[in-house]
């Protein structure tokens, strides 16, 4: 299916990956960024330039405006919104920007996500928002990377490069750990 979609991108449309972020990740509280930046390692692995903005819908909602107004200024492609707890920072994004949005519900607080996820997940019909898994930094990372390998094509070959590490690590682990308990059983 990737092969498909690389033969049917017309060479026109295909760009080269700039040094500007084209990942915006917005953020709830500073108490975030420990899985936060999680986001940013698995982007920079895929030589993505991204940042991290630090905003709350609810405390500081003047800077989520203010950052959308300049992340579509400076050409910013995809949003990340991450916020624990009454997490309404991925919709308000969507609501205010035209750009794709995925929201990364985050742990915490008595309800340790469920509260973050469903306020994230749903959304009213016309206001769309990706949601990946409680914490799910890794692939809120890579859907942003796959959203963006539609327009790059360096991005596509560094995703497919990375699912195939992916995969030889995961079949030597699973080699492993069968030899472990085979022998032990
Ligand atoms: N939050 C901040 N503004 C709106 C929301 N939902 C989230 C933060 C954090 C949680 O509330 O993203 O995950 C608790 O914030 P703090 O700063 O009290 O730790």
């Amino acid at each position: 299916m990737k092969k498909s979609r690389a033969v049917s991108r017309s060479k026109s449309a295909s760009k080269s990956v700039s040094k500007k972020s084209l990942v915006g990740i917005v953020t709830g509280s500073p108490n975030d960024l420990a899985t936060v930046v999680k986001v940013r390692d698995t982007l920079t692995e895929l030589d993505i330039p991204s940042e991290i903005v630090l905003a709350s819908a609810h405390r500081t909602p003047h800077k989520v405006i203010a950052y959308l107004e300049r992340a579509h200024k400076e050409g910013v492609q995809v949003l990340i919104g991450c916020a624990g707890m009454a997490n309404h920072l991925a919709g308000v994004l969507a609501s205010h920007s035209h750009l794709p949005v995925i929201g990364l519900p985050l742990s915490g607080g008595v309800m340790s996500g469920l509260d973050s996820l469903l306020a994230t997940v749903q959304m009213p019909p016309g206001v769309p928002v990706a949601t990946v898994a409680v914490d799910g930094a890794r692939n809120a990372a890579l859907l942003a990377a796959r959203i963006l390998a539609l327009k790059y094509p360096e991005i596509e070959a560094r995703l497919e490069q990375t699912a195939k590490r992916e995969r030889a690590r995961y079949e030597q682990t699973s080699a492993e750990a069968l030899a472990k308990y085979i022998k032990h059983s």
